[in-house]
C-alpha cells in the first residue's frame, strides 16, 4: 500500500464514520485520489462504503506507519486521536495532519460563528442558527451537532455558518479564523482521551485562534482566550452585565435579560426551562450581537424556541410531579447544571443517573445533594456515583430503564421533579443517548398510564 501511495501523491483518509464519508465525497468531487483507512477490522459502515466508493483502496485494522509516512496529507476523523503513535510519526516527518473543519474553512468565504464548550453546544448552536434565520440571514448549521461540515458545501453558499465544534475537531485545526468564537464552559469530559483537564482545555482554546470577536462566560475563567489583544470581546453570565456584557438584572422585582445597561426582556419570557438555559439564551444573544445580528428578532426567537429533544425536555406532569428527559447530560458538569437549573423551592429532584463514566470524577455531583430527594442508579458505573452519595441521599439501583422509572415514581413527592440526567455515556445499556432518552419517555408514559 505504501508504495502505491507514494508513487502517485495520494492522500490518506482515516475513519469510515459520518465525517469520513463526507470527506470521501468531498475528495471525490475534487477529483483527488485517496486511500481510506479505519482502525477497526470491520467498521459498521463498510458494506455501504463498498457500494458508494467501489474503487477506493482501503486498509483496515491497526494503522500502519508505513502507509501514513507515504501520504501527501492525512485527513483524520475526530474519533481517532492524533496522539496515535503512527499519526505522530507521520506529523513529525512533516506530513500535514488535518481534519474536515480545516478543509471546509479553505472552501468558504462567508463568516463562521464557532461554538465549543463542554456542555450546551448543540442548544446554543441551534438557537444562534434560528436567530440568524429570524434576522433574514441564509444561515447553515453543522459540525459536531451531527451534520458534517463538508456536506454543507453541497448546499448553496450560506451568508453565515454556525458550527458546533468538539475538542476532537479543534485538535486538527491550525488557525480557525472564525468571525466570532466561544468556549461556553469548561468542565471535565472525555478523560478517557485526554490525560488531564489542562490538555482538554488547551484543545478547546484552539477555537479562538484568528477570531475577529470572542464571547466568554464571565462565570467560568477557563473560557477566557489566551490572548485577547485586538479582538472584540463580549461576555455572558447569570450575574449583572458590565461593558459588552449580557446578563441578568432585577428591575422592580422582575428579573430581566440585559445588555450593558439596557433591559431587554423578562427572563420568564425565555421558553427554555431552567436557569442553565438562561445562560444559554444570554450566550446566544452575545454571539448574535458579536456577529451583527439585530436584537428584536433574536429576542423573539428566545420567546419561541422550545429546545432540543433530550436536553431538559419536559416529558409529563402528573400528581404534582414533573418529569424531564435530560439524556444528553453525559458528563458531571451537564448533570450538575441540570440539577441546579431545575432546582425549585417547591420540591426536590429524584435523579436517574449512571452509565459509562468515561473515567470521570463524580465527586462534584455532591454539590447538588441538597436538591435531591433520592437517586436511582443504572449502568456500569452506578457504584462510583453511589460512593459519592452514601449516607447523604437515599439510593436505589435499577437494572433497566423501566425499573428505574417505576422506582422514581415511588420516591417522588408532590412538588418534586424526576430528572433523567445520567452524567454518563449510554453505550453499556443503550445504542446512544437518544435511544436512552426515548426508552425513558416510553417508560414514563407507561408508568403514568
Ligand atoms: N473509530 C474507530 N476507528 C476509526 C474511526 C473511528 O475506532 O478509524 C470509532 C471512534 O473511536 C468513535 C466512532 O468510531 O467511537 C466514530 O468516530 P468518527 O470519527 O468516525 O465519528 P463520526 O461518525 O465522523 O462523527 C463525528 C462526531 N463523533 C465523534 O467525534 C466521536 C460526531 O459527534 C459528529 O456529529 C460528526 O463527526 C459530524 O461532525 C458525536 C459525538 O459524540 C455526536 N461527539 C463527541 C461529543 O459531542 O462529546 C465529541
Ligand atoms: P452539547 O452539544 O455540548 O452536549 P447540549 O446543548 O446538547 O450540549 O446539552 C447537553 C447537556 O448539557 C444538557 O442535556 C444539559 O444537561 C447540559 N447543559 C445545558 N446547558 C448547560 C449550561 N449552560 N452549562 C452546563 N451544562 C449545560
Amino acid at each position: 500500500m505504501a508504495e502505491l501511495i507514494a508513487k502517485s501523491n495520494v492522500a490518506v483518509l482515516i475513519g469510515m464514520g459520518v465525517t469520513g464519508r463526507s470527506a470521501a465525497r468531498y475528495l471525490t468531487r475534487e477529483g483527488r485520489t485517496f486511500v481510506w483507512l479505519d482502525t477497526r477490522e470491520l467498521p459498521p459502515t463498510l458494506a455501504e462504503i463498498e457500494v458508494e466508493f467501489p474503487s477506493v483502496a482501503r486498509e483496515l485494522g491497526e494503522l500502519k506507519e508505513s502507509t501514513l509516512l507515504a501520504a501527501s496529507e492525512i485527513i483524520v476523523s475526530p474519533g481517532v486521536a492524533i496522539a496515535h503513535p503512527a499519526i505522530r510519526a507521520a506529523a513529525a516527518a512533516g506530513i500535514p495532519v488535518l481534519g474536515d473543519i480545516e478543509l471546509f474553512m479553505r472552501e468558504i468565504s462567508a463568516p463562521v460563528i464557532a461554538i465549543t464548550g463542554s456542555n450546551a453546544k448543540s442548544t446554543v448552536t441551534t438557537l444562534v442558527g434560528e436567530m440568524a434565520k429570524a434576522c433574514g440571514k441564509r444561515a447553515l448549521v453543522g459540525g459536531n451537532i451531527g451534520v458534517p461540515v463538508l456536506d454543507l458545501l453541497l448546499e448553496p453558499q450560506a451568508e453565515l455558518y454556525v458550527l458546533e465544534l468538539s475538542s476532537f475537531q479543534l485538535e486538527t485545526i491550525a488557525r480557525l479564523g472564525a468571525e466570532v468564537a466561544t468556549v461556553l464552559n469548561v468542565s471535565e469530559d472525555h478523560m478517557d482521551r485526554y490525560d488531564s483537564l489542562a490538555h482538554y482545555h488547551q484543545a478547546k482554546q484552539r477555537v479562538y485562534f484568528g477570531a475577529r470577536a470572542v464571547v466568554i462566560n464571565r462565570q467560568d475563567p477557563l473560557t477566557a482566550p489566551p490572548l485577547a489583544e485586538g479582538v472584540q470581546l463580549f461576555s455572558f453570565g447569570l450575574n449583572a452585565p458590565d461593558r459588552h456584557g449580557f446578563g441578568l438584572r432585577t428591575v422592580n422585582g422582575i428579573e430581566m435579560l440585559a445588555y450593558e445597561f439596557i433591559d431587554l426582556m423578562p427572563a420568564s419570557d425565555v421558553r427554555l426551562p431552567g436557569r442553565h438555559n438562561l445562560a444559554n439564551a444570554l450566550a446566544s444573544l452575545a454571539l448574535g450581537k458579536a456577529a451583527g445580528l439585530s436584537m428584536e428578532p433574536m429576542l423573539e426567537t428566545l420567546r419561541h424556541f422550545a429546545g432540543l429533544p433530550h436536553r431538559c425536555e419536559w416529558v409529563a406532569g402528573q400528581d404534582g410531579i414533573t418529569w424531564y428527559n435530560d439524556s444528553k447530560g453525559t458528563n458531571v458538569g451537564a448533570t450538575l447544571a441540570a440539577l441546579q437549573g431545575l432546582a425549585s423551592e417547591q420540591g426536590r429532584i429524584v435523579l436517574i443517573a449512571g452509565g459509562v463514566g468515561k473515567g470521570a470524577d463524580f465527586a462534584p455531583l455532591a454539590q447538588a445533594a441538597a436538591q435531591l430527594r433520592a437517586l436511582v442508579l443504572i449502568g456500569e458505573d452506578a457504584d462510583k456515583i453511589a460512593a459519592v452519595f452514601e449516607g447523604i441521599t437515599p439510593i436505589e439501583h435499577a437494572d433497566s430503564m423501566m425499573t428505574a422509572v417505576q422506582q422514581a415514581a415511588q420516591l417522588a413527592q408532590p412538588g418534586d421533579c424526576v430528572l433523567l440526567s445520567p452524567a454518563c455515556a449510554s453505550f453499556d445499556m443503550f445504542s446512544g443517548y437518544d435511544d436512552r432518552g426515548r426508552q425513558f419517555v416510553a417508560a414514563v408514559k407507561e408508568v403514568l398510564g
